[in-house]
C-alpha cells in the first residue's frame, strides 16, 4: 500500500522540478534579450516591430544601416502602464500608451551605438529605464 504512494510523490516532485528548471531557463532567455538585424525593404526602409512590456523592449538589440530610413512599429502589451521610446542623440521621442501601437520613423546618418530607453516613472519610484527598460541600436 505504501509503495505506490512513495513513487507517486517522487514522480510529482520530479515533475515540479522539471517545470521549475524550464521556467528558470525561459526567464534567463528573456533576460538575455533578442538581437535582430534589419534589412531594407524594396522601398529602402528598414522595418521592425518592437514589443513593449513592463519593463522591456523585445527585441532589445537592433542593427541597422546608416543613411537609410528606419521605421519601428512599437506595440505595447501592457494594460495600464504607459511607456515611451527615446533615442536622445537622434531626437527620437515617442509615447506609447498602454495597449497601443504607434510607428516611429527616423534616419540615422552617423554610425555608432545608440541606446534607446523608456524614461517614464512614478513620482518617487525608479524610472522604467532603471528597471531595465533599455535597448541598443547599432548603426553600421
Ligand atoms: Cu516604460
Amino acid at each position: 500500500m505504501n509503495k505506490p504512494c512513495v513513487s507517486r510523490s517522487l514522480w510529482a516532485r520530479t515533475v515540479i522540478w522539471i517545470v521549475l528548471v524550464a521556467w528558470v531557463n525561459a526567464a534567463a532567455v528573456a533576460w538575455a534579450g533578442e538581437a535582430v538585424t534589419l534589412e531594407p525593404g524594396t522601398d529602402g526602409v528598414q522595418r521592425a516591430t518592437i514589443t513593449l512590456d513592463s519593463y522591456s523592449y523585445s527585441p532589445d538589440r537592433l542593427t541597422v544601416q546608416a543613411g537609410k530610413p528606419v521605421e519601428l512599429t512599437l506595440t505595447s502589451v501592457t494594460t495600464i502602464t504607459p511607456h515611451n521610446f527615446i533615442i536622445k542623440e537622434l531626437t527620437v521621442e515617442q509615447d506609447v500608451g498602454a495597449g497601443k501601437t504607434v510607428t516611429v520613423r527616423f534616419t540615422p546618418m552617423q554610425p555608432g551605438p545608440y541606446l534607446f530607453y523608456c524614461d517614464k516613472k512614478l513620482l518617487f519610484l525608479p524610472s522604467h529605464r532603471e528597471k531595465g527598460m533599455e535597448g541598443r541600436l547599432e548603426v553600421r
